[in-house]
């Protein structure tokens, strides 16, 4: 497949509205029978998402819990206010009941041809999930509507702390590579949440087989972003330095890191491609949810006129802004 701009065809998307966030409440607009998870579990399949699991809001210890880590990140330089206000303290509405977590398999296959040379590759997350993402979560909402229970609205990528909450209602384990695996799709899953004023019985935690001995993803990051199992460091990994316009600098030197990731430009799959989780997950679990190829030429991308990219491609690409993959293909370039 070759990247063919303007016949892609994607669902519009605000990505602007990121930074202004009503959040998620479900509200019961009217008295009607009492819905039950079962009924709302197969409006979500029924919506596109492929796991679904019910769970509570964190208590207060859990939320202390939660921070310590967060202190353990800024005593490593990483400063969450800069490009996740949020992190410090996720918005969970006070009126949360319960928390709907939703996801979808978004795996792709690596075409089998070899880069051409005026390709670069580009990680699965940014071909279509987010634009998928939104059209599932417009649909599971309109459903909800439909039963009487209001949606107030914010359709965008989620501020709540979306690997935890997955846990916690039974659909996978944390892995050392800190990304949650689940038994169907490993860890090609993104995952949603929708909290609800509702109370529904939560699903309880599950055992998993989870890493054991194995720490295949520890050894193959390049830039030893997983520091120790289950523990990342922003600053080093790759995904942060192209999403976001922090300099990897100090973390780790550009060209060194340059180096290391190769034909890359934006994102990074090596901790999952190398997890043993994973290799079950192959063509007969390829997605529909791509648009764009991973063999991607940039320069294509970044000839795009300015409305163009806003509109179609950077919702694709989960917000990262035409200049950022200008900069990344100038660091690929060697120029300053
Ligand atoms: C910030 C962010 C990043 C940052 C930092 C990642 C990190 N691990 O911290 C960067 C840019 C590096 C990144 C990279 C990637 N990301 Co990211 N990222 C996020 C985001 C927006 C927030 C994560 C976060 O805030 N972490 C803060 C740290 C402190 O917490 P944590 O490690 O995530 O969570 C643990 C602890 O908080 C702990 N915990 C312990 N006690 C308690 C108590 C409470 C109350 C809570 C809340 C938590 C908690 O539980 C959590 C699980 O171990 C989430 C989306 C979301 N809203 O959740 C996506 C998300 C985690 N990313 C995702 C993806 C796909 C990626 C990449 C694979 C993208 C790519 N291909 O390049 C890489 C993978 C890198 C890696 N190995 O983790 C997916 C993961 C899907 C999955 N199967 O797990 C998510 C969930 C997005 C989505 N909508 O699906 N990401
Ligand atoms: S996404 Fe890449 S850079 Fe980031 S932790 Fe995984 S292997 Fe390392
Ligand atoms: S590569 Fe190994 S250690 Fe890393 S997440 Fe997968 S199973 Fe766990």
């Amino acid at each position: 497949m070759r990247f063919t701009p303007n016949v892609v065809p994607v669902e519009s998307g605000d990505y602007k509205s990121r930074n202004s966030v009503v959040y998620y409440i479900s509200t019961r607009a009217q008295e009607t029978d009492m819905v039950s998870k079962e009924t709302l579990k197969d409006l979500a399949i029924e919506a596109g998402f492929d796991l679904v699991g019910f769970t509570t809001p964190p208590t207060r210890e859990e939320t202390v819990e939660y921070s310590l880590e967060i202190d353990e990140r800024k005593s490593r330089g990483f400063k969450p206010r800069e490009s996740y206000p949020w992190m410090e303290s996720w918005r969970i509405p006070d009126e949360t009941r319960s928390i709907v977590v939703l996801g979808f398999n978004y795996y792709q296959e690596l075409p089998e041809e070899p880069l051409l040379d005026s390709e670069l590759l580009i990680a699965r997350y940014l071909t279509g999930s987010c634009p998928a993402l939104i059209s599932r979560l417009k649909k599971f909402h309109r459903s909800l509507e439909v039963l009487g229970i209001k949606v107030l609205s914010h359709i965008g990528p989620s501020e709540l702390p979306l690997k935890w909450l997955a846990k916690r209602a039974g659909l996978g384990w944390i892995g050392k590579n800190s990304l949650l695996l689940t038994e169907e799709y490993g860890s090609w899953v993104i995952w949603d949440a929708v909290p609800l004023m509702e109370e529904f019985p939560p699903d309880e935690p599950k055992e998993f087989a989870g890493c054991g001995d194995c720490d295949e993803c520890v050894r193959a990051c390049p830039t030893s972003a997983i520091y120790e199992p289950y523990k990342l460091d922003p600053l080093r990994c790759f995904t942060y330095f192209s999403e976001t316009l922090a300099s990897m600098d100090g973390a780790w030197p550009i060209r060194q890191a340059r180096e290391a990731f190769g034909r890359r430009i934006l994102g990074c799959d090596i901790c999952q491609d190398v997890c043993p989780h994973n290799r079950h997950v192959n063509k007969s679990c390829t997605s529909d949810v791509a648009r764009l190829p991973l063999h991607i030429d940039a320069s294509t991308l970044i000839n795009l006129d300015e409305d163009t990219f806003e509109n179609l491609y950077r919702l694709m690409l989960w917000g990262i802004p035409k200049r950022r993959v200008q900069e990344m293909l100038d660091l690929m370039h060697g120029r300053p």
